[in-house]
């Protein structure tokens, strides 16, 4: 799948610090790369409405790793999917009579866009579901053959030509290692699988939990040939689990996404990625708080979204929208509204008024605050506290100019928008 423009990452004096991230699953703050190869899977959009300001801050938070990773030597690769086949981008494109690849293709597009105005760096390696199809595919009929998959009977009318060949699903029983990414209860697992997508109550499966792997073809859904599992579509975790499995390789550092995906998701994917190739699946899980607005966890389902692209349509400029998002530390919980826009547009314009002038105090301690602020679990409401205090500096009236060093605006800018991503 095209990615998006790669935005242009300037060169910074002096070394990067080893970046430590919060783990998700141990609550620790870890170094999460292994080596010079830094790898990290970021779970896409299922694209069927326009990005809004939760998907931003959840992908600027992972944009921050990658630029503090690039920082400190490291070779980044990242790896994205586009889930343009699932239940909820069905289900709206049937809605609005839209055909659901025209859907896909519209909202990714857009979602391209917004990306590119808010700096965000592409992924390496970007996949929609439709492109991995036979690779799945064979994952799944590998988990049938090793036993760690079942099929489960169609009810009447399911499965096209073949409706004796069932759906199937993962045998959770298989992995031993299961529910260690999340660590959840099993009534706290129960509740957020039916919450998020799962199918407890479905008559055959040997768990409640146990995910779907292959969803035979229904009456109305698109589905693609298979001799082995019969006509169908993939679940949705194992797509994330073969797409991080081809695009970075087994195990990889990070998995990524907002903190709804911990469970059932980063669990079960990271559950059928060990068991497809007697992988480890990701080695830390790092999740980024949820956004609300109007009191309530911003989601296309309740319809309660603030738009990028309808910022942008307004005038916003999309870097003052990247710096009202980095006010906030990227794992917690916060609310977005004017208030916070409007933060982000006075700091951006006192940031560009601060890198206008000719010389300025010294960029040195500047840097190495933001670098030390990134570099503990990408603190951004510290590192930009430290560049506002450069620019108060910089704009304090009637300063004291003697000690100025030319080339010192031009350095906070460049670390502005090599570590922060904001361009000034
Ligand atoms: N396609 C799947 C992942 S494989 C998916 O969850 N798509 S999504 O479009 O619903 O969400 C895309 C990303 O935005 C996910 O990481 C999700 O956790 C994150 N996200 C969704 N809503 C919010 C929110 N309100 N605040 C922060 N992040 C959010
Ligand atoms: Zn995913």
């Amino acid at each position: 799948m095209l990615t998006w423009p790669a935005p242009q990452i300037p060169a910074l004096p002096g070394e990067g610090r080893q970046v430590r991230v919060h783990d998700s699953s141990t609550g620790a703050q870890v170094v999460a790369a292994h080596g010079r190869r830094a790898t990290m899977y970021v779970c896409g959009i299922t694209p069927y409405d326009a990005t809004h300001l939760g998907h931003a801050a959840t992908y600027v938070a992972f944009d921050l790793l990658y630029r503090a990773w690039l920082d400190a030597g490291h070779e980044v690769v990242m790896a994205s999917n586009v889930t343009d086949v699932d239940d909820p981008l069905l289900e709206r494109a049937t809605a609005t009579g839209v055909g659901w690849r025209d859907l896909a293709t519209e909202q990714i597009a857009l979602f391209a866009e917004d990306m590119t105005a808010l700096g965000v760096v592409p992924p390496d390696v970007y996949e929609g579901v439709v492109e991995t199809i036979p690779r799945v595919q064979d994952a799944v009929a590998r988990l049938l053959e090793t036993g760690a998959a079942y099929r489960v009977p169609l009810e009447a009318g399911a499965g096209g030509t073949e409706p004796g060949l069932g759906d199937v699903y993962a045998d959770l029983s298989a992995d031993p290692s299961f529910g260690d990414v999340a660590r959840l209860s099993p009534q706290e697992m129960a509740t957020l699988f039916a919450e998020r997508g799962g199918d407890p109550e479905r008559p055959g499966k040997r768990h409640p939990l146990d995910p779907l792997l292959w969803r035979r073809e229904r009456p109305g859904e698109p589905a693609w040939d298979c001799a082995t599992l019969g006509s169908g579509r993939p679940g949705w975790h194992v797509e994330c689990a073969v797409i991080a499995r081809d695009g970075l390789g087994l195990p990889f550092d990070v998995q990524g996404g907002g903190a709804d995906l911990l469970f059932p998701h980063h669990e079960m994917s990271t559950s059928h990625a060990r068991l497809i190739d007697d992988g480890h699946g990701a080695r830390t899980h790092v999740h980024a708080g949820l956004i609300s607005y109007d009191g309530h966890k911003m989601s296309k389902s309740r319809g309660n979204l603030v738009l990028v692209s309808r910022l942008r349509a307004d005038g916003v400029d999309p870097m003052a929208i990247r710096l009202a998002i980095l006010a906030q530390h990227y794992r917690s919980e916060w609310e977005w509204s004017d208030a916070v826009l409007a933060g982000g547009l006075a700091r951006h314009a006192r940031w560009v008024a601060a890198v206008s002038g000719n010389g300025g105090p010294s960029p040195d301690a500047t840097l190495d605050a933001v670098r030390d602020a990134l570099a503990a679990d990408l603190d951004a409401p510290r590192a930009l506290a430290a560049v506002d205090a450069w620019a108060d500096a910089a704009l304090a009236p009637g300063r004291d100019t003697s000690a100025d060093e030319v080339g010192a605006p031009g350095v906070v800018a460049r670390t502005v928008n090599a570590l922060l991503g904001v361009r000034l």
